[in-house]
């Protein structure tokens, strides 16, 4: 958890970014049930967690930079002892002015009857519309109720502003505590990925793998995975998402996970491919070999004043290049590229920016055209090739292979950090690991 005085600098940014005649209203996502009377665990919305660092469901938060009194103004559950005893403390009203900053605290319930009051007589009201249908009907609400009031001198703000404008700007650039807590998470990730790599073995299951990652984040103090732990193996591995995570490892099989542990609400991205029986096989080399050199040179360009499209076209043509001397394709390098026959085999993008989201926000083009990085931008560099077991006209030999690579890379003022740079994905290393482990056995 940060210092309070991290937050109060994020607000105190916002607000300059939103100017004297805006208002900010941040709420947190609604519980959602499971089954039954369970919920899904609660995790904070990104962009309330980045302003206040408070955790709890039920609370909004509104800025209000032209105000005199009460800018900083939260609704939050209040104290209640008995409920408490059931589902954990709160920090109340008290705890959200002395701990959190905020000016003034309301009790969530009262939101209704004062958010057409604390948003009256603003310009823009800086709002996520079309996340949450009861909130956006609160604020529709509010907005018909001052159109009523304009000769009490109250009337509803004249533009909707969209959070990317201003919010998601400043959350693109990650500051030192951000950056901190992005490299603890990638700490974490790279130890979880050597753990797979340790137990995996022919005849372990996928869902052994994914228990030991989730389990050495939650030791070492995560919150648990930043999004659902991707582990395939065999053909698998040529299913993107795939996350069934239920089936055996078999002698021969390329084993895929991609995993990354949230810590401190930063979550770290990283996919790692390996042999299950400790050795690629030839086919297997050669696909991982031109996925690794594609990835190590994507991640070299990654400095600022480059743009992410030049970046995944790099990918392209060297995958494309690469499929062309595999046989996987046939034909001339341009052609292939330019007529998007290499999507068969590299289907998704190569980049996205990372942070408290794993597809992190900010805006990816400015003024229409790609924007180039600047330090302080945090992304994932991932090339892969996925030959569909079922692939038609393509040497058998590599049916069924799915090689991704995944580096999480911080633009630095003159190049980069590779935060997860501790997570082996060489081919002889990566041999070592899972041999030694099979001799272990
Ligand atoms: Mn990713």
């Amino acid at each position: 958890m940060f210092d309070p005085a991290v937050f109060a600098a994020r607000r105190d940014a916002y607000m300059q970014a939103i100017g004297t005649s805006g208002v900010a209203v941040v709420r947190s996502l609604p519980e959602r049930v499971r089954n039954g009377d369970a919920f899904h665990p609660f995790r904070q919305h990104s962009d309330l967690f980045y302003l206040t660092g408070f955790v709890e469901p039920d609370t909004t938060l509104i800025l209000r930079p032209g105000a005199e009194t009460e800018r900083v103004v939260m609704f939050v559950r209040p104290r209640d002892p008995e409920l408490e005893v059931w589902d954990g403390r709160r920090a109340g009203l008290e705890g959200a002015k002395e701990r959190y900053g905020a000016d003034a605290a309301y009790p969530a319930v009262e939101l209704n009857s004062k958010l057409a009051e604390l948003i009256s007589n603003t310009e823009e009201l800086h709002y996520s519309l079309g996340l949450d249908d009861e909130m956006d009907l609160k604020i529709a609400h509010a907005i018909a109720r001052l159109r009523k009031m304009e000769r009490k001198g109250r009337r509803p703000p004249r533009a909707l502003v969209d959070p990317r404008a201003a919010l998601h700007e400043l959350r693109l650039r990650k500051r030192p505590e951000e950056l901190a807590a992005l490299r603890k998470a990638s700490q974490i990730t790279s130890e979880a990925h050597v753990a797979a790599m340790k137990l995996g073995r022919p005849g372990s299951f996928e869902h052994e793998l994914e228990a030991v990652i989730n389990y050495t984040f939650r030791k070492a103090g995560g919150s648990g995975p930043g999004y659902t732990t991707i582990v395939g193996a065999g053909e698998n591995a040529t299913v993107l998402h795939y996350i069934d995570n239920r089936c055996a490892i078999a002698d021969g099989d390329l084993v895929l996970v991609d995993a990354g542990c949230e810590y401190d609400h930063y979550t770290a991205d990283i996919t790692r491919t390996w042999p299950a029986n400790g050795s690629f096989s030839a086919p297997q080399k050669r696909v991982y070999e031109l996925v690794l050199s594609t990835q190590k040179s994507a991640v070299a360009m990654a400095k600022p004043g480059a743009t992410l499209d030049e970046i995944h076209q790099f990918c392209v043509r060297s995958l494309t290049e690469g499929m062309l001397s595999l046989g996987l394709l046939s034909g001339g390098l341009d052609e292939r590229i330019t007529d998007l026959s290499y999507k068969k085999f590299f289907m998704h993008g190569t980049s996205h920016w990372l942070g408290l989201d794993v597809h992190d926000v900010g805006a990816y083009t400015k003024d229409g055209k790609a924007r180039p990085l600047e330090p302080g931008m945090v992304i994932t560099v991932e090339p892969g090739l996925y030959i569909a077991a079922d692939a038609a006209d393509v040497p058998p030999e590599l049916r069924g292979i799915g090689v991704r690579i995944e580096d999480d890379v911080a633009i630095t003022a003159d190049g980069n950090e590779v935060l997860t740079a501790a997570c082996p994905k060489e081919l002889e290393e990566l041999e070592a690991i899972c041999r030694g482990r099979v001799r272990q056995a």
